[in-house]
């Protein structure tokens, strides 16, 4: 039996109360996703709020943005932490201390971490400006961030660029944004998992084990940090134990290309470069990552010893795999197969709550650990865009319904149990206010 949404009629409350959540996690030049859990600047978090927050203030959704650039390094990487120092260095690990990394600032250095995180902000900077044009133009807000987005996808595209295949690749598992996909599982266990007793996890204090990595999994994360900060986060240099293609990653950088060539049309300058650029990671992520039989993209293992030597597709099914319904210009039967995958019995759109972030039907599921199975909210966002630019209104509509209704009931949860409903890890997260406010607009 489908599940019902509840009727759309009362979005005016939850508009005022996901403002309020929004505006009570600013911290003065930015938002943190958590006041309890996140308590600094997230990467790709930074995007999905400045694309609510511009309902509320184009200008500080701006802000939030220029935050997170004023911390890129000379290489063009966006750190995926930017550490807020008035908050104590033990609140979060791995913190400040850890990482060792960050760049020269107007008021001193900014601690930052040494990954990266998806590249949703170009995507961000225009929906931002396109808010209030006038005022982002008067502002210089565009010509601002313009060189530094281009520097990013730079950078992308360039030392990460580890398969020489024309995608990104990430080095970590943190680096998707879902780190403990069991994606992930097959790639992490070559890895030798850090000594238990050499780092101290902070979020167990602030969230239930149960929905939370495993400790072997951060054993793992932190052999791979630590690996990479020995060498100085040098890509060149270091052996990256752990590279992967990921559709969500690259198929937001193919959206973000194409954002980058309305940005740069706005300004003044030539579109051509970066719409061409756009044009040839959609070519490779086809090439690369679909998987026809499945219908849907799969994240290629560049470490993998297949039989014959070569890397390979990693089996498991995730929603990563579904995140390039955002790119423009797919091919038609490619869309076809990717919303017969999400319709189906796999991801069954309209029969569970929100999308869930793997198979349902796969062995590895859980419904409430983490990036597992559970349904998070960015991800919703996302595939409601790319369900409504390929035309599949209704979808889109019934998705939007679910998840504002699942985002007031829940407390503006971190993810849900795409069964029951049920909402899952911290509350007053701010992307599930931010995204609702824009789904609300
Ligand atoms: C989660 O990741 C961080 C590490 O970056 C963590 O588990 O401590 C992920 O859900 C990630 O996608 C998100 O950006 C971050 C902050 O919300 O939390």
């Amino acid at each position: 039996k489908p599940w019902i949404a509840a009727a759309p009629d009362s979005w005016g409350r939850l508009h005022r109360v996901a403002a309020w959540v929004l505006l009570g996690n600013w911290a003065g030049g930015s938002t943190v996703p958590s006041r309890t859990l996140y308590p600094h600047q997230w990467s790709w978090d930074s995007a999905f709020i400045a694309i609510g927050l511009r309902h509320l203030s184009p200008r500080r959704a701006g802000r939030e943005l220029e935050t997170l650039f004023a911390a890129q390094w000379a290489d063009g990487r966006v750190p995926h932490i930017v550490f807020n120092d008035s908050v104590p260095a033990d609140a979060y690990f791995p913190g400040p201390d850890f990482w060792q990394a960050g760049v020269p600032g107007e008021a001193g250095l900014i601690n930052t971490s040494g990954i990266i995180q998806p590249p949703v902000h170009a995507l961000a900077a225009w929906e931002v400006h396109r808010t209030d044009p006038n005022d982002s133009l008067d502002r210089g807000f565009l010509h601002r961030l313009y060189p530094r987005l281009a520097a990013w996808h730079d950078y992308l595209l360039g030392p990460r660029d580890l398969g020489g295949s024309g995608l990104a690749s990430i080095v970590h598992p943190w680096e998707s944004g879902m780190d403990n996909s069991p994606c992930w599982d097959s790639p992490l266990a070559r890895i030798a998992p850090a000594d238990p007793g050499s780092y101290e996890r902070r979020d167990l204090t602030h969230s239930d084990a149960a929905d939370r990595p495993t400790d072997l999994d951060y054993g793992r994360y932190v052999r791979l940090c630590t690996d990479y900060r020995d060498h100085d986060y040098d890509d060149a240099r270091t052996e990256h134990a752990f590279a992967v293609e990921d559709p969500c990653l690259n198929g937001l950088l193919a959206a973000s290309e194409y954002a980058l060539a309305d940005i740069a049309a706005a300004i003044g300058k030539d579109p051509g470069f970066h719409r061409a650029r756009a044009q040839a990671i959609t070519a490779a992520l086809l090439e690369r990552l679909y998987d026809p039989e499945s219908g849907l993209f799969r994240c290629r293992d560049l470490r993998a010893d297949g039989a014959d030597g070569s890397d390979a597709l990693i089996g498991e099914g995730s929603v990563a795999g579904l995140v390039p319904l955002i790119v423009a210009d797919l091919p038609e039967p490619v869309v076809r197969s990717l919303l017969d995958t999400l319709r189906g019995d796999n991801f069954a759109l309209g029969r569970v709550h929100m999308v869930p972030s793997y198979d349902l039907t796969g062995s590895a599921f859980d419904p409430a650990r983490y990036w597992r199975g559970p349904s998070w909210f960015n991800v919703g966002w996302l595939l409601h865009r790319g369900l409504r630019s390929y035309g599949a209104t209704l979808d889109a509509k019934r998705l939007r319904e679910d998840l504002l209704e699942a985002a007031g009931r829940t407390g503006f949860a971190e993810y849900v149990d795409p069964h029951t409903g049920d909402g899952r890890g911290i509350r007053s997260f701010s992307w599930t206010a931010a995204t609702a406010l824009d789904l609300i607009a």
